[in-house]
């Protein structure tokens, strides 16, 4: 409890960040977005991981207002990127269950991006296939009002949980995140198999396959030949602070 405490008080005291983890086209080489992906820093200056305090956020609601300043971040991030120049880059934020589950949350995110200008499908939310199994139709419909306002949608660390593949029938997706946990050994004999079925699945259905851990040349090598589109992980860029992201995009231009 004293842990949910000092939350709120350093995310009313901005010790919140937001950043950002480069996604590239292995066709071009070129950052084509980020996942954003939140930084909690005390005040002694130690960070918190968000695996520790996320789950912490969403059990005490503070998720709420939280994920409402990430998506606003979000926007204010993909307004910076358009006034220097690169507008292609798109920002991925990840979607908690007890977000999703407030009425107001398609609605919000809606106004967020018309307020800010920002063209809707530069934005992407990340959601997991536990989210699809919480209350099914609400969330279809959820993701349908969403795509259609033109918002992107993404499956994250797919196959790891608890989900039915009609699923990717039904839903308005445009990507498809293959987990790190699949990437992690698919250069040793035999491996390969899940990632390899992953990417097969989401060309077939037109969705864009981004494979995510990537840590090393030869997973490149391998995604590559599969046919993968895009590519995440510390082979790469770690994730970074909003200034270091700028100058990655100025070097990778
Ligand atoms: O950055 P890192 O790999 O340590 O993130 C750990 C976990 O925290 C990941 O599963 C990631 O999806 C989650 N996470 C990071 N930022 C956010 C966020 O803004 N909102 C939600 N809901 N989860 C996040
Ligand atoms: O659950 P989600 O996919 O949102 O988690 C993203 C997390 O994965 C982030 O916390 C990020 O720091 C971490 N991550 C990103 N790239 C790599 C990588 O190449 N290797 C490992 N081990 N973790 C990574
Ligand atoms: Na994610
Ligand atoms: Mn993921």
């Amino acid at each position: 409890l004293g842990m949910i405490r000092q939350l709120r008080t350093d995310f009313s005291e901005n010790r919140l960040e937001l950043w950002y983890q480069p996604q590239l086209s292995l066709e071009t080489g070129k950052v084509i977005g980020a996942e954003a992906l939140l930084r909690w820093r005390t005040a002694d200056g130690a960070f918190i991981s968000p695996e520790i305090f996320i789950p912490l956020a969403e059990y005490s609601g503070l998720i709420i207002e939280i994920g409402d300043w990430v998506i606003n971040q979000a926007c204010l991030q993909i307004t910076t990127l358009e006034e220097q120049g690169f507008d292609q880059v798109s920002i991925s934020v990840n979607v908690s269950i007890p977000q999703f589950r407030r009425s107001n949350f398609v609605d919000n995110i809606i106004e967020t991006t018309k307020a800010h200008k920002v063209q809707a499908s530069k934005l992407e939310l990340e959601i997991t296939e536990n989210i699809l199994m919480d209350e099914p139709q609400v969330v279809i419909d959820s993701l349908l009002k969403l795509k259609e306002q033109g918002i992107s949608i993404a499956l994250d660390d797919f196959g790891t949980g608890y989900s039915s593949l009609s699923y990717l029938q039904k839903l308005p997706f445009d990507r498809l995140k293959v987990d790190r946990s699949f990437v992690n050994d698919i250069t040793q004999p035999g491996q390969s198999l899940i990632a390899d079925t992953i990417i097969n699945l989401g060309k077939q259905m037109n969705l864009k396959v981004i494979a995510e851990g990537v840590e090393d040349l030869a997973q490149e090598a391998h995604l590559k030949e599969q046919g993968c589109h895009e590519v995440q992980g510390y082979y790469y860029a770690k994730p970074m602070p909003e200034q270091d992201f700028l100058a990655f995009l100025q070097k990778n231009k």
